[in-house]
């Protein structure tokens, strides 16, 4: 049961088919395990928060209480962050910010679940039921935080059963402080991704894997992003004096900066790739939001 944290990523992101049936079981699973909580915590990556979506969250949550973190708000932009939070009060949710490896937001968000199952825990106390701990599970598509959500919460280096979509079968209750019961196992749902947008911000993320297209295509389709809503990260980093309208040539100085070049012109387009999407995954680059909501 040592396995590595890389493995369970390997597990839920690349291992899995989402195939229709597959979907439709997941579904099943998760809204099996829902019947058994109080309330259900949504993770989304705060870097790109309509990508991370499930399509079918609404209708699969429902009426059940539901909390929304934004999570790896460390590599997010902080003033996107503040908009997100903002738009989804104008439509009466309260987001919370939070880092799922440091802490951060973690008691804010317990107390967010205390606050939306509040008036059904009354009413179970009215009708003289004996107080129960608040039960919960948190559900996202794969990569965003979900597995280093439930360690945080519940303090252990690593989880114990191998993730699987829905929930795996063996599921456990693990108590948590302030009378809270978590659901060990996360509800794994499926991306959007045959919207070729959100696949390629998925794919910058380590959500799905790079093989969707070679890792030189994926890191200048990032480096076009970059390019357009963030040239100064780009320009900063790699110690560029002026940016070049061709992604491709960005990419070939930057590989000139860091001496990824073989003779004269022999750029190594491989390992730049992987420099630039690496970096770019671990906050290198700066706190970078790729969607952006107006309110
Ligand atoms: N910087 C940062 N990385 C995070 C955070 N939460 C998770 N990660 C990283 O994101 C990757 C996926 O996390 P994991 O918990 O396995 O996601 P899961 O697939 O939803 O279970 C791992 O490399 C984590 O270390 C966070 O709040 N900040
Ligand atoms: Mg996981």
């Amino acid at each position: 049961m040592s396995r590595k944290y890389d493995e369970y990523i390997r597990d839920d992101n690349m291992d899995i088919n989402w195939f229709p049936g597959h979907m439709k079981k997941t579904r099943e699973l998760v809204k099996n395990n829902l019947k058994l909580v109080d309330v259900v915590v949504e993770l989304l990556d705060a870097r790109i928060p309509l990508s991370s979506r499930n399509p079918e969250i609404d209708e699969i949550i429902s009426l059940k209480p539901r909390v929304l973190a934004l999570n790896k708000v460390d590599l997010a932009d902080d003033s996107k962050t503040r908009k997100w939070i903002k738009y989804y009060k104008s439509i009466g949710i309260n987001a919370i910010p939070i880092d799922a490896m440091k802490g951060t937001g973690i008691s804010e968000l317990i107390n967010e679940c205390k606050k939306v199952t509040k008036e059904k825990m009354d009413r179970l106390a009215q009708k003289g039921i004996k107080e129960r701990p608040i039960r919960m599970m948190i559900v996202g598509v794969p990569n965003v935080g979900k597995s280093s959500l439930i360690n945080r919460l519940t303090k252990r280096k690593s989880t114990q059963t191998g993730d699987k979509p829905g929930v795996t079968k063996g599921k456990q209750w693990v108590r948590l402080k302030g009378n809270l019961e978590l659901l060990d196992t996360p509800g794994i749902l499926w991306p959007k991704f045959e919207d070729q947008e959100v696949a390629l911000k998925l794919a910058f993320s380590r959500a799905i894997k790079d093989e969707i297209l070679d890792v030189e295509t994926l890191a200048l389709r990032l480096i076009e992003r970059l390019m357009e809503i963030y040239p100064e990260n780009l320009k900063n980093r790699y110690k560029l004096e002026e940016l070049s309208e061709s992604a491709l040539e960005n990419m070939e100085m930057i590989a000139k900066k860091r001496g990824f070049i073989q003779g004269k012109l022999d750029f190594d387009y491989t390992r730049t790739a992987h420099t630039v999407l690496n970096e770019f995954r671990e906050g290198k680059l700066g706190k970078i939001t790729l969607e952006t909501i107006e309110v």
